[in-house]
């Protein structure tokens, strides 16, 4: 175990997780799945705007999937672990997930921010209703449509709460963010089991070393973006994590 990373009282700290955290959990990740194909399609195809206009019940198929495996499977210890530093640091951490399965606030995490959506969570693909909770497994075929809109005449379709490729993240997320790295008086910056291979949460490691800030990357393998931290540490999410940080 290379040596733990000292967090003084001056320092706060951001992580970004990715689906090598949830991999821990027994979740595929993006990669490892068939090698980033779901039923032959490429996951930019099906997580797409234009997925969801050509075969809206295919995309559902995709959603319901996955949202029946998240809720079958646990936190892990890299959860826990980013939970309990929550509970030391309070607002000197912040969370950014890319996962959007839920299990960092299953682990008791508070301070996330779900950047690209979440699973359980369905809005109208047409009118401006909030976002709402929803567990639902849809069937193999169900494409659920917007209650409001019917109830005016109008017939319109639910889709998930999901930011897909070539959606704009939401702008109050990114700035939740980059204002927590602009007011850190010292910012660390660690990412966890991700590829960096999607913008902008690829672009963080770089918007943190702007603000002088100290850059990690906890994962499996080589990343994408890995040249740009100042250490790769090479592990498991949930042995690595647990015993990395030493809070003063
Ligand atoms: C945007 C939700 C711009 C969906 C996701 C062409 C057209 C349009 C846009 C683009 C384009 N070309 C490029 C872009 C930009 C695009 C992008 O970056 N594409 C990539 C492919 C090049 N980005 C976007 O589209 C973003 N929006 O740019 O908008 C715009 C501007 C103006 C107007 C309109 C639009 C939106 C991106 C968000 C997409 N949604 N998720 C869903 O979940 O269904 S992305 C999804 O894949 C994830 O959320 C994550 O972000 C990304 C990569 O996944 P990772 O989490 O990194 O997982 P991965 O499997 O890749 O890697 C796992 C890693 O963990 C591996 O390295 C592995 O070694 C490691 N690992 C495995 N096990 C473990 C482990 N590590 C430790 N322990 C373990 N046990």
């Amino acid at each position: 175990m290379s040596e733990k990373i000292r967090i003084d009282k001056s320092t706060s700290l951001l992580v970004l997780t990715g689906a090598g955290v949830s991999a821990e959990s027994g979740i595929p990740t993006f990669r490892a799945s068939a090698d980033g194909l779901w039923e032959k399609h490429r996951i930019e195809d099906v997580a797409s705007p234009e997925g969801f206009a050509e075969d809206p019940a295919m995309v559902w198929r995709f959603y319901s999937e996955r949202r029946a495996k998240a809720k079958s499977v646990a936190p892990n210890p890299g959860h826990h672990a980013l939970a309990s530093l929550e509970e030391q640091l309070g607002d000197r951490f912040m969370l950014a997930t890319q996962n959007v399965d839920g299990l960092h606030g299953r682990a008791g995490s508070k301070r996330v921010v779900e950047i690209h959506g979440s699973l359980f969570k369905t809005r109208c693909s047409r009118c401006d209703r909030e976002p709402f909770a929803d567990e639902t497994v849809y069937g193999h075929d169900e494409v659920p449509g917007c209650g409001r809109c019917a109830s005016e005449g109008g017939s319109s379709l639910l889709r998930p709460h999901i930011v897909w490729f070539g959606e704009m993240l939401d702008p109050v997320d990114l700035h939740k963010i980059s204002r927590f790295m602009s007011n850190a008086n010292k910012l660390l910056f660690v990412a966890a089991g991700t590829s960096g291979a999607v913008y902008p949460a690829a672009g963080f490691v770089q918007t943190a070393r702007r603000y002088g800030g100290q850059t990690i990357l906890v994962n499996q393998e080589a990343a994408d973006n890995g040249g740009q931290f100042h250490r790769w540490i090479q592990g498991r999410s949930g042995e690595v994590l647990p015993s990395l940080f030493d809070v003063e």
